[in-house]
């Protein structure tokens, strides 16, 4: 049996899954969920990248050691996967002890074969992709994410493969995949490679050099080898047969964005190691959300399994692989999922398989007739002709175009039943209408049954129900894909009872309820990733100061009476505050990144009232708002209950 071994990346462990990871996980459990039923022995690896100054702050944020944090959000992942009914083999963490042994054997070929220096490095640092970036890029990413690192490092000879790596490109054209990919893989290397640092001694959250216990390993050479520490290379013990059986690997498959790490460094690593190379890196598309790539800083998030309990995983599976064109980027939106469950599913696959089979129990006593030598509809010949189609397309990682495959048989069909009207043919006494009504819901059952294994790795669940219900024993999921042929339907067979496949939804309700669930993960996830952020503990060390001088610190309680934003300035607003004085006061505050002025209407705030009168954006204030913070944190305005009385003095 052809071995068939596949990956998604590993994902980082710094906040809960979204359903950018969910995709990549759902396409690469459906590429395997092909390959089986094409008869290979398929397997899959995922895992968690666990180390790293990304993860270790999320922890420090927490308020949790580096490990404990990761145990708690790698089981998040393993969890949400499992929920999802995704079929991964494997699942390294990179924080496991067996994965160490294989990032360090292959570190020490690259050495032995001269791969590896030390060297000292001054760069610009992405702190979010924990990856030195160029200037340029350095100009172009949030400032706040870059930062200017010097270090002893050591550095991978990268660009003594600069020529073998365009070779193997140019060589193996599907080495990338789609060609969009490809081409930019190869201007890349076509425009010089630089060595590249692999090791930090500024981190403590990592795998440790062998040679030089001071540095740890850097992110991207430690999280490329779980591909093969997941199979066992590196261990000494008998599990090294599964990585002797399964690599090289047959396909990574990532996001765009990952690309370079898996063509480029990856391979090169893989070369002066002297070990097999990947037979491909196939790079798929972002899924945009709120006009950009979902991502965990910017917060514009969708997760997976509040759509799981309103449309199940088909509905999510089979939306996010038929209506993005796999390897480009692609919309979210729940209004668009919902819309499709219906149109697809709902209305279309689930309303024919309880059509067919409610019509084989009224008219066939619920068996399967035989085919007989009514009119077919060309049905037997479209399917000789979509079910190519389809494996085709599904071996291209094509999906949307292997589903539409299937769905033009369906489509057919459907119309089919409408043209024979078998409702009309069981009442007719004319002759041939009995035949020509056995034939009509024979070719609709066979139909129905070829699109279902055709769909079987997309929406495994309904797959394996409508197949019950044509009386089909066994799994749908071990059926071969390339074997399945028109007339696999045994008359007689005695078919399963009526049931909704895919309950049709009121599309308002379920994105509210989506929605409303999406609300509910957020909190969860709050609590996942520790509510409140950890701190060193605070010093109080201003100097000590006399009850007088306290005195002449007049502090009272004010009225906010209105509020407006200074126009030019991010933070001040402008407030008139009611001190009991004959008028009131106008006094400017830093807190309008923090506080609406409508949100700031009608509250008894904290004023020092006898501060010298000051000028800020051409205003005076006179006065200031008292407000708590942390350095450099965001002001949170000290205030008084209701009924308590304007003008009090605080002391
Ligand atoms: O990059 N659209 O991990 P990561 C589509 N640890 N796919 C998305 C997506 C989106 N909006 N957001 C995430 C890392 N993904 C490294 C990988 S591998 C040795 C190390 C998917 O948690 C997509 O597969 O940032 C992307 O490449 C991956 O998640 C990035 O996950």
């Amino acid at each position: 049996m052809p071995k068939f071994y596949l990956s998604t990346p590993i994902y980082y462990v710094n906040a809960a899954p979204h359903i950018g990871h969910a995709y990549t996980t759902i396409a690469a459990d459906t590429i395997k969920r092909v390959r089986r039923m094409l008869g290979d022995d398929a397997y899959l690896t995922t895992g968690s990248d666990e180390h790293g100054q990304k993860v270790e702050r999320s922890a420090r944020a927490a308020g949790l050691e580096p490990k404990q944090f990761t145990d708690r959000i790698s089981a998040a992942f393993r969890e949400e996967w499992d929920e999802l009914g995704l079929e991964y083999d494997f699942f390294r963490r990179t924080s496991d002890p067996r994965h160490a042994l294989a990032v360090r054997k292959i570190f020490e070929r690259c050495l032995a074969n001269g791969a590896i220096y030390k060297d000292s490095y001054t760069g610009k640092y992405h702190l979010g992709d924990e990856a030195f970036v160029t200037e340029d890029e350095a100009r172009r990413a949030d400032p706040e994410l870059i930062t200017t690192v010097t270090e002893e490092n050591y550095f991978f000879r990268l660009s003594d493969y600069q020529q073998r790596l365009i070779e193997l490109y140019e060589s193996q054209p599907d080495f990338v995949q789609p060609e969009a990919r490809r081409n930019e893989v190869l201007a890349f290397a076509r425009a010089g490679l630089k060595d590249l640092s692999i090791s930090r001694s500024s981190l403590r959250w990592g795998i440790p050099l062998p040679n030089d216990p001071d540095h740890v390993f850097y992110v991207w050479f430690d999280a490329l080898t779980t591909y093969m520490s997941s199979i066992g290379y590196g261990e000494e013990d008998a599990k090294q047969t599964d990585y002797e059986r399964l690599w090289p690997i047959d396909v990574h498959l990532v996001g765009k964005e990952i690309v370079r790490f898996h063509a480029v460094y990856w391979p090169a690593f893989l070369m002066a190691a002297g070990l097999p190379l990947p037979k491909q890196v196939w790079a798929h598309g972002w899924l945009i959300f709120q006009g950009g790539k979902m991502s965990k800083t910017k917060g514009n998030i969708v997760r997976a399994l509040p759509i799981k309990e309103v449309v199940g995983t088909d509905g999510l599976r089979y939306y996010l692989l038929r209506e993005i064109v796999f390897g480009q980027d692609g919309n979210f939106s729940h209004e668009a999922l919902a819309v499709r469950y219906n149109a697809d599913l709902a209305n279309g696959i689930g309303n024919l398989a309880s059509r067919t089979t409610s019509m084989l129990s009224r008219y066939c006593d619920g068996r399967i007739p035989s085919q007989g030598s009514g009119q077919s509809g060309g049905l037997p010949e479209l399917a000789a002709k979509c079910i190519p189609e389809a494996i085709q397309h599904y071996e291209k990682f094509a999906f949307s175009r292997a589903l539409e495959a299937a769905w033009t048989l369906l489509a057919r069909t459907d119309k089919y039943i409408v043209e024979h009207r078998p409702w009309v043919l069981a009442k007719s006494g004319e002759p041939g209408a009995r035949a020509q009504l056995e034939s009509t819901l024979y070719n609709s059952a066979e139909a129905l049954r070829i699109a279902c294994v055709l769909l079987a790795p997309v929406i495994p669940d309904g797959a394996q129900k409508v197949w019950q219900l044509l009386g089909q024993e066994g799994k749908v999921a071990a059926q071969r894909l390339d074997s399945l042929r028109w007339g696999g339907l045994g008359a007689n067979t005695v078919v399963g009872k009526q049931a909704a496949v895919y309950p049709r939804l009121d599309v308002g309700k379920a994105v509210e309820r989506m929605e409303a669930l999406e609300a509910e993960a957020l909190a969860q996830q709050a609590r996942l990733l520790g509510k409140e952020p950890s701190r060193e503990p605070l010093e109080v060390d201003t100097p000590e100061i006399e009850i007088g001088d306290f005195a002449k610190v007049d502090i009272r309680v004010g009225l906010v009476l209105s509020a407006e934003r200074v126009e030019n300035s991010k933070k001040l607003v402008q407030l008139q505050v009611d001190l009991g004085e004959h008028k009131p006061r106008s006094i400017l505050a830093g807190i309008a990144e923090s506080y609406r002025p409508e949100d700031l209407l009608g509250r008894r705030v904290a004023v020092v009232a006898n501060l010298k009168p000051r000028k800020m954006m051409g205003r005076v204030s006179q006065g200031m708002i008292v407000a708590a913070s942390l350095e450099g944190g965001d002001p949170h305005l000290a205030g008084f209950p209701d009924g308590t009385p304007i003008g009090a003095r605080l002391g």
